[in-house]
């Protein structure tokens, strides 16, 4: 087995797998060498059985498909079905919650609103009365606008939209002609145009990646958000730990993954509730710890440990002490059920759309809720009891971090420093270069650059240039895991400006420590948080996006999912770094209008850096042009 250079505990559960002849991503890599480079490239085809047809990049083979497709229209076709992809699960994501929120609102679902601000700002966003009437009332009539917005047959746009994208650049899509109307449609039609002898022009083609971008944006990542932050509360800062070394022997672990909070909220409700039973079978309690985004969900609004990455999600199983992972929708790694059979674990699946052979299937409504949690609870007390007294191999390590940074926390703190304008400290930070800048980090962690730190080094590397580093999803948990949510990380890793910044923060949020530099916003919808900061930033200054001193960063990209937030912060305007490279460098006008031409339109970029140390610098130059644009 190829010795690979991950973090300590990630390594030693990857020798273990070797040891007792498990096969982990490490070794299927490997057998996967080499890739293949059309694939990498983006120009194989599969849309008809005329086909597979491959485009030789170098031009000494064929130049088009049999029906004449070039590698251009090729690949960006093959972008276009990525991106339905991610948005497909976004949207689909925020489809589920609004479908349980309504049922709730129809007595139906055992669920409350835990945040009426929240649901009173949403619905005036959507100009929904609300003086007089019942807070049923008005959120039924909130549920109604989301579902036109899969729904409505008319020029639109998107009542999401219309609810939180910034002013500039919706008048910018307009004039683009890509402002949306019905993410369903948008999806349909993109499926439609890249399906054989349709759209063949590349340019309409990553026009269309834009519009795509949208639906994920706002039908997907700030719907869910939306939803969730009213059914279950919006975060708040509190002190989490995180890595594998959050479970514990004696107790019954729960390991909850996927994204759907729905689920894991109540998993977590009877978790509690059913700790007696777990102590009456020889547990000292119940241990709920957080995998992927549903942790980051629990994590951020009950201080749930986050135990694991998406890369990790398999390796975790491998210290034989997670008594049930319970999984919902999206990242999920078939093997888990491979790896689980060798020890006592069960994994639960329980959408109609996501089975795993191997898997106990206890399905998931959100009417009978309290009973299918219940259960499931039972299940891993009753692994717990088959794993009682056995070895179990948990690597020691865990670290400490404050989380819990919604725009809605942010701003009470600034608020503390400037009541009327809370906005107003971190802008003249920014104009001092106290705070040079600010870059986000979404998506996940790639078994192809993980021994490089890609994440974590980066992330330093930033902050040591007083660049402050905000980010969701298994980026987060990445963070969170080398230390960076600590204050601590404050003292040792920023530049001198970002360090009193975040001392003085730190003060007016009570604390006797500095705030972390880097700030857990939430799970991968909430890169919709990300957006309302910089929305938030924008409008106040009165300019567009594309003109704030800050960036967006896939540092490890694996999913569709990451590819449909990345298009989405390309519309807004925002220079995005991402590594390993989308599939496009097989086309030469795929590759010259995302890293180039669309400036021009949205003012956005793609920059692909593989090494963290020039994607770090590259990402500070940037910060550095816009500043001077700027005059600051
Ligand atoms: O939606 S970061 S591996 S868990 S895709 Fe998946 Fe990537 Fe993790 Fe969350 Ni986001
Ligand atoms: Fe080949 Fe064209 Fe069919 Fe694609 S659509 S497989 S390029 S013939």
């Amino acid at each position: 087995m190829a010795v690979k250079n991950f973090d300590r505990p990630t390594q030693m559960l990857v020798e273990r797998a070797a040891a007792l002849k498990i096969d982990t991503g490490v070794q299927r890599l490997e057998a996967q060498q080499p890739q293949c480079g059309f694939g990498q490239l983006g120009t194989c085809c599969r849309m008809c059985y005329m086909g597979p047809c491959r485009i030789d990049p170098f031009g000494e083979g064929a130049t088009m498909g049999v029906c004449g497709a070039t590698a251009d229209t090729i690949v960006c076709r093959n972008l276009l079905r990525e991106e339905v992809g991610g948005a497909s699960s976004h949207v689909g994501h925020a489809r589920h919650v609004v479908a349980s929120f309504k049922k709730m609102l129809e007595g139906k679902a055992p669920y409350r609103i835990a945040d009426r601000e929240k649901l009173m700002e949403v619905a005036s966003g959507l100009g929904i009365e609300t003086d007089g009437r019942s807070d049923t009332e008005i959120a039924l009539e909130v549920v109604e606008k989301a579902v036109e917005d899969v729904t409505r047959q008319d020029d639109g746009p998107m009542n999401w939209i219309r609810l939180r994208a910034p002013a500039k650049e919706m008048e910018m899509w307009r004039d683009l002609g890509i402002l949306v109307s019905n993410a369903h449609n948008e999806i349909e039609e993109a499926m439609h145009r890249t399906s054989m002898g349709n759209d063949a022009d590349p340019v309409n083609l990553l026009l269309a990646c834009l519009r795509i971008g949208l639906v994920d944006g706002y039908a997907g990542l700030h719907m869910a958000t939306d939803f969730q932050d009213i059914m279950f509360g919006t975060p708040e800062p509190r002190m989490i730990e995180a890595n594998m070394g959050v479970l514990e022997k004696e107790k019954v672990n729960i390991a909850i993954h996927g994204h759907n909070p729905v689920l894991s909220e109540k998993i977590l409700e009877w978790a509690v509730k059913l700790e007696d039973e777990a102590v009456r079978e020889g547990a000292r309690g119940i241990n709920v710890v957080g995998v992927c985004c549903t942790g980051n969900e629990l994590t951020m609004r009950h201080g749930v440990p986050m135990a694991a990455h998406n890369l990790q999600s398999e390796v975790i199983l491998l210290t034989g002490a997670v008594d049930a992972m319970i999984v919902d929708m999206q990242c999920i790694w078939p093997s888990s059920t491979r790896i689980a059979e060798c020890f006592d674990t069960r994994v639960i699946t329980t959408e109609s759309f996501v089975k795993i052979p191997g898997a106990v299937h206890v399905a998931f409504e959100p009417e009978h809720a309290d009973e299918e949690a219940q259960r499931i609870v039972r299940l891993a007390i009753e692994g717990f009891k088959e794993r009682k007294g056995k070895e179990v191999f948990i690597p020691a390590e865990k670290s400490v971090g404050l989380i819990g940074f919604s725009v809605e926390a942010i701003v009470k703190v600034l608020r503390k420093l400037n009541p009327e304008d809370p906005l107003k400290p971190l802008i003249d930070n920014i104009v001092d270069g106290n705070i040079y800048g600010a870059v986000g980090f979404a998506g996940c962690p790639s078994i192809k650059l993980r021994a490089t730190e890609m994440t974590d080094r980066m992330a330093v590397e930033l902050l040591r240039r007083n660049v402050l580093v905000v980010t969701t999803g298994c980026t987060a948990h990445i963070c969170a895991q080398a230390g960076l949510m600590d204050s601590a990380a404050t003292e040792k890793y920023c530049g001198e400006g970002l360090k009193a910044v975040l001392r003085a923060l730190g003060e007016a949020a009570g604390l006797d420590v500095p705030l972390p530099p880097v700030w857990h916003m939430g799970s991968c919808v909430d890169n919709s948080r990300i957006a309302s900061l910089l929305c938030a930033l924008a409008g106040r200054l009165d300019v567009k996006i594309s003109q704030l001193p800050v960036a967006g960063s896939a540092p490890e990209l694996v999913q569709e999912k990451a590819v449909s937030i990345g298009t989405w912060l390309l519309a807004l305007g925002l220079t995005v770094h991402i590594a390993p490279s989308p599939r496009i460098l097989g086309s030469p006008v795929a590759t010259k209008t995302l890293t180039e031409g669309l400036l021009n339109l949205t003012g956005g970029r793609a920059y692909v850096e593989l090494d963290p140390v020039k994607a770090a610098e590259g990402l500070y130059d940037h910060i550095t042009e816009k500043r001077k644009a700027l005059g600051i």
